[in-house]
């Protein structure tokens, strides 16, 4: 069983201060938000009234396994609360996410959720989105060569994501192209162009979904809210 990552303890803790005794929650994938679902765990068996839904097959199984109850989006609707990682946030709280795989789940949740916490370590900040040069996109397999030749088109490199050596299978059935991008100065008309390659069922820009941003540097935690926070 997966024992949690301590680097993100602290930050997973203090996500812990935003979830209500009772109600719906969203529950992130990779690193941090495994974290995070280690520390929910011990509050559920607290008696914790909540039901999760998680964004990956791999955060349902950590999480059944740790005895947090589950449920469909389609059971609840919406959700009070969901907690995630991302592999940037600028200073507005819009994200680029998806090296994990799980972008396009982790956005239906996200948009799902009255307030979104996203938990990270500092060096995920970034002054302006792209800053770390890969911006994840979901792709139908049928589409893959048009949607590659598209995005080449675009005058944007993409590489298709392997996982030990084979074609990385989303838990869609769906495969990622990792494009190759620079610091973005448009991502609402990126998001916009890449989106209508067809083929292409999301992107890892989230936009404007104004987070509050848990930020750990060391042992301690900045809390930052975006502008608008829900
Ligand atoms: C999963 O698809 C991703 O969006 C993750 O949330 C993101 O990659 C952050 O992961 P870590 O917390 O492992 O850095």
């Amino acid at each position: 069983m997966d024992t949690g990552n301590t680097t993100f303890n602290a930050v997973a803790e203090r996500a812990l201060k935003f979830i209500p005794n009772e109600g719906t929650i969203g529950l992130g994938s990779g690193r941090a938000a495994t974290a995070f679902i280690h520390a929910l765990s011990k509050r559920v068996i607290a008696g914790l009234r909540i039901q999760c839904v998680p964004t990956s097959k791999a955060s349902a199984t950590l999480a059944a396994q740790l005895g947090i109850p589950l449920v469909t989006l389609d059971e609840v609707n919406a959700l009070d609360v969901a907690v995630d990682g991302a592999d940037e946030v600028d200073p507005q709280g819009n994200l680029i996410k998806g090296l994990g795989g799980a972008l396009v789940r982790e956005k239906i949740v996200a948009a799902s959720a009255q307030r979104l916490i996203i938990v990270v370590g500092v060096e995920k900040l970034v002054p302006v989105l792209g800053a770390r040069g890969i911006l994840p996109v979901e792709v139908v397999p049928f589409g893959l060569s048009l949607c590659s030749r598209r995005l080449v088109g675009l005058g944007l490199a993409c590489r298709l994501r392997l996982s030990s050596g084979k074609t990385f299978v989303s838990d869609n059935g769906n495969n990622i192209l990792d494009v190759q991008v620079q610091a973005l100065d448009k991502p609402h008309e990126l998001e916009q162009t890449i989106r209508a390659i067809p083929g292409v069922v999301g992107t890892g820009l989230f936009l404007g979904m104004s987070p509050t941003v848990l930020i750990q540097r060391g042992e301690s935690v900045e809390i930052r809210e975006s502008p608008a926070s829900k």
